[in-house]
């Protein structure tokens, strides 16, 4: 059991980074929510990263952002 335990724990760790930006948890990130986390980000590259246009960012564009090295890991 205490594998399993192990195993689960690393797995929480790995995906929550992704998240830590989505403020309210409704599973898309705000340019609001950004900011907050990434005082740093302007618009321009907010645009850039929500690559489907719908004003906010879903797991695979942020996933797509890190790879891109936009956003840090
Ligand atoms: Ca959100
Ligand atoms: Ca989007």
């Amino acid at each position: 059991m205490k594998t399993l335990t192990k195993i689960c724990a690393a797995a929480l760790l790995t995906a929550a980074p992704a998240w830590a930006q989505d403020a309210d948890g409704d599973g898309m990130v705000t340019m609001e929510e950004l900011v907050a986390q990434y005082p740093d980000v302007t618009g321009e590259m907010f645009a850039s990263m929500d690559t489907d246009g719908d004003g906010a960012l879903n797991e695979d564009e942020i996933a797509a952002a890190v790879e891109a090295g936009m956003l840090p890991s």
